[in-house]
């Protein structure tokens, strides 16, 4: 299972520059006119580990293997793509696609560079946007209903309980809201699951700032961190062209020197990739031995057989127990023959429920 997040936000805002940057290639075609991009890009990432570095130093392994997120560079989307307008509704389908969505806000003033409305306004960009997934997702909704009140009125008891699940959200869409921001229960998120409701997916405002506003922003992107606070949503300032030019340099050492001459202490993408990894409610584990250091993602809340079957299908099947040691225990003991000796090492069965940064050897039965 691969996790997906959709760059998403009007034509010309930065989405592929940011892309290229994530992706450390210029796959992206960037270009100063709106909808340069028209065929998604796709590009996976390594997930920034520090803990993964530490363990693979503890254990001597000859070779690490991050984690990997996957990114879409999605085209831009302006007002009426629900109805057709811009390069239209097929975007929306990219969007559906993915696990999360990252929203690229114009934050820079630059008379060169067309904004497609003429003017920065990143609140109402924000808006735009969002309203065109809001009648996205009003429209799968009342295609819903319709089938459903076919079943309804022949008698189908569960077709009338879903029918009055989709009934409400729909009041609520049509008032605005998006699904994320609704008292969901567990029984409607079974129910809206098939629709893959764009406004239910997990939201990151990315503010793109001019150059020397990267480590503070400005009064644009304010703005946009005040709409996220009210949304209860995650936000962060970036300014896409640094992080393109950060990405180019091949020394680490040179791109640290750059960052800290913008007052900066790491690149805006390692904290986009963590907050995307937080959003999408994923969680690492890891194998660790001399020959290699491995960094695996799963959702939280995964037991430990599921975990196995992330490594291989047949460790899932024929799991037996796992053997767990914390993060923590593994680094103050030194590894894990020494946790063993302290009886840092536990024994799970099937029912454990795997915790972030969890050492785990799987032992299983073919
Ligand atoms: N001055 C300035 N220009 C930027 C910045 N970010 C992107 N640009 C420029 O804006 C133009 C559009 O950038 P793209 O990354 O192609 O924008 P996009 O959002 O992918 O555009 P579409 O694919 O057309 O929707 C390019 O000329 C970029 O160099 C920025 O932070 N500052
Ligand atoms: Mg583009």
């Amino acid at each position: 299972m691969g996790f997906k997040t959709g760059i998403i936000g009007l034509p010309n805002v930065g989405k592929s520059t940011l892309f290229n940057a994530l992706t450390k290639t210029s796959s992206a075609q960037t270009a100063n006119f709106p909808f340069c991009t028209i065929d998604p890009n796709t590009g996976e990432v390594a997930v920034p580990d520090q803990k993964l570095e530490k363990l693979a130093k503890i254990a001597s392994s000859k070779i690490i293997i991050p984690t990997k997120m996957t990114f879409v560079d999605i085209a831009g989307l302006v007002k009426g793509a629900s109805r057709g307008e811009g390069l239209g509704n097929k975007f929306l389908a990219n969007i559906r696609e993915c696990d999360a969505i990252i929203h690229v806000l114009r934050c820079f003033k630059d008379d060169n560079i067309t904004h497609v409305s003429g003017k920065i306004d990143p609140v109402n960009d924000a808006e735009i946007i969002e309203t065109e997934l809001l009648i996205s997702d009003i429209e799968s909704i009342e295609k819903k209903i319709v089938s459903l009140k076919k079943k309804a009125n022949s008698g189908d008891g569960i077709a009338k309980k879903e029918l009055q699940i989709l009934e409400r959200i729909l009041t609520y869409l049509s008032d605005g809201i998006p699904a994320r921001e609704m008292d969901l229960d567990k029984d409607d998120l079974i129910i809206i699951k098939s629709l893959q409701l764009l406004t239910l997916k997990p939201i990151l405002y990315v503010c793109n700032v001019e150059e020397n506003s990267a480590s503070i922003g400005n009064m644009y992107s304010s703005k946009v961190e005040d709409l996220a606070k009210s949304k209860n949503a995650k936000c962060l300032i970036i300014s896409a062209v640094i992080e393109e030019e950060i990405s180019k340099l091949e020394n680490s050492s040179d791109a640290i020197l750059f960052l800290n001459d913008l007052g900066l202490d790491e690149p805006g993408l390692n904290k986009i990739i963590k907050v995307g990894y937080r959003l999408l409610k994923l969680i690492t584990f890891y194998t660790v031995g001399p020959k290699e250091a491995h960094a695996w993602t799963i959702p939280e809340g995964s037991s430990a057989p599921k975990a196995a079957g992330k490594i291989h299908s047949d460790f899932e099947n024929g799991f037996i127990r796992a053997e767990i040691i914390s993060y923590d225990d593994y680094v103050n003991c030194g590894g894990e023959q020494a946790s063993k000796e302290s009886g840092k090492m536990r024994v799970e069965g099937k029912t454990y429920i795997v915790n972030d940064s969890d050492i785990i050897n799987v032992l299983f039965n073919i």
